[in-house]
C-alpha cells in the first residue's frame, strides 16, 4: 500500500493500483508506470523542484485568479437605506484536478473548491439563494452572528431543493461557510466550503489582498489526506509564485479548512506578519512569522516584503509541505 508520504512522488506510477482507484492520472508528462502496480524504478530525478510533474488545467480553476476574486453579489438599496446583497450558490458534483493528472470527485459550491469568496460590509443585508443540484443532501452553514433559523444546520436541502439564507452581515472579519450535513467531515472534505469577508464599515487600509484557504484531499477515502495545498492545487504557488511589489502592504485572508488533521499552519520566510485573529478587530495584532490554526480557524495577516526576491511560505508541518502545501511570494521592485 502506498503511504501518503510517497503519494506525490509516485502518483504517476500508481495509475494502475486497485487501491487507488479514485486516482485518475490522465495527462501526458506524468511519470507513468506500467499500469500493473508501482514501478519502483522511477527515478526521483523525474520530479522537478515543485514536487510534481506537469501542469493542471488552469482553465477550469486557476488558484492564482481565485486569490483575488471576490463575489460582492447583486447590490440594491433597501427602503431603510441599508444595502442588500444577493448571491447565487449552487451545489454541484464536479471532478477537480488537485495535482497534475490527479482528479478528485468533489462536491462543490458553484463548481469550484474552495467555493467563491463572498464579500460584503458590516450591516449589509445578505441573501444567499441556494440550489442543491447534486445527488446528496446539503446545506450552507455560515459562521458569524445570525438567527438560528438561518444557521444552515436545518432544514437539510434535498437534491433538487432550494433555500434562501438571509441575515445581516456581522461582525466584520473573516468568516467561513460550509455544508453542515452529517457525516460532517465527509461533506466538508469533499469540497463544500469557502470564506466570506465582512469588511468593517470604514473599510481597511488599501492593500494587495489575497485569499488563501488551506485544504487537503483524501484521495483514497481512508480518512487521511494524501494531498495538501493552499487553494486546492498542490504546489501551485511554487510553480506560479504570487506576484507582489516590494514594500507594498499585502493582506492575506487565511483560513484552515483542512479535515482529518487537527491543525494546519502558515509560515512565512524572511518577513514577519501582523496577525489579526479572525479579523474581528483593527487594533490588536501579534507580530510573528508562524501561526498554528485548528480546523475552522481563520485570520487576517498583513505584511510587507521589503526586499525584491522570492519568499517561501508553507505549512510548518514538514509533511504537509512535502505533500503540496508550499509556495512562494515573488516581490518585484
Ligand atoms: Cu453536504
Amino acid at each position: 500500500m502506498i503511504s501518503r508520504r510517497t503519494f506525490i512522488k509516485t502518483v504517476g506510477a500508481a495509475a494502475g493500483m486497485a487501491g487507488l482507484a479514485t486516482l485518475m492520472p490522465r495527462e501526458a508528462g506524468l511519470t507513468q508506470g506500467t499500469g500493473h502496480g508501482m514501478d519502483m524504478s522511477q527515478p526521483a530525478g523525474a520530479l522537478d523542484a515543485s514536487g510534481t510533474v506537469g501542469e493542471v488545467d488552469l482553465f477550469r480553476f486557476d488558484p492564482t485568479t481565485f486569490m483575488t476574486q471576490f463575489d460582492t453579489g447583486a447590490v440594491s438599496r433597501l427602503a431603510d437605506g441599508r444595502t442588500l446583497r444577493e448571491y447565487q450558490i449552487t451545489a454541484l458534483d464536479q471532478e477537480i484536478e488537485i495535482a497534475p493528472g490527479v482528479y478528485f470527485p468533489a462536491w462543490t459550491y458553484n463548481g469550484q473548491v474552495p467555493g467563491p469568496t463572498f464579500r460584503c460590509t458590516e450591516g449589509d443585508l445578505l441573501r444567499f439563494h441556494f440550489t442543491n443540484s447534486t445527488s446528496h443532501e446539503h446545506t450552507i452553514h455560515f459562521h458569524g452572528i445570525h438567527p438560528p433559523s438561518m444557521d444552515g444546520v436545518s432544514p437539510i436541502i434535498e437534491p433538487g431543493g432550494e433555500f434562501t439564507y438571509e441575515f445581516e452581515a456581522r461582525p466584520f472579519g473573516l468568516h467561513l461557510y460550509h455544508c453542515h450535513v452529517m457525516p460532517l467531515k465527509k461533506h466538508i472534505h469533499r469540497g463544500l466550503y469557502g470564506t466570506f469577508i465582512i469588511d468593517p464599515p470604514g473599510g481597511r487600509a488599501p492593500a494587495h489582498e489575497l485569499v488563501m484557504v488551506m485544504n487537503g484531499f483524501d484521495t483514497n477515502f481512508d480518512n487521511e489526506n494524501e494531498v495538501y495545498a493552499v487553494n486546492t492545487v498542490a504546489f501551485h504557488y511554487a510553480r506560479h509564485p504570487v506576484q507582489v511589489r516590494a514594500g507594498e502592504l499585502v493582506r492575506v485572508y487565511l483560513a484552515n479548512l483542512t479535515e482529518f488533521d487537527l491543525i494546519n499552519s502558515f509560515h512565512l520566510h524572511a518577513a514577519m506578519f501582523r496577525l489579526y485573529r479572525t479579523g474581528t478587530n483593527l487594533e490588536h495584532f501579534e507580530l510573528t512569522d508562524n501561526v498554528i490554526m485548528g480546523q475552522g480557524e481563520r485570520h487576517i495577516l498583513e505584511f510587507t516584503l521589503d526586499y525584491p526576491g522570492q519568499y517561501m511560505f508553507h505549512a510548518h508541518q514538514s509533511e504537509f509541505a512535502e505533500l503540496g502545501w508550499m509556495g512562494m511570494f515573488e516581490a518585484v521592485a
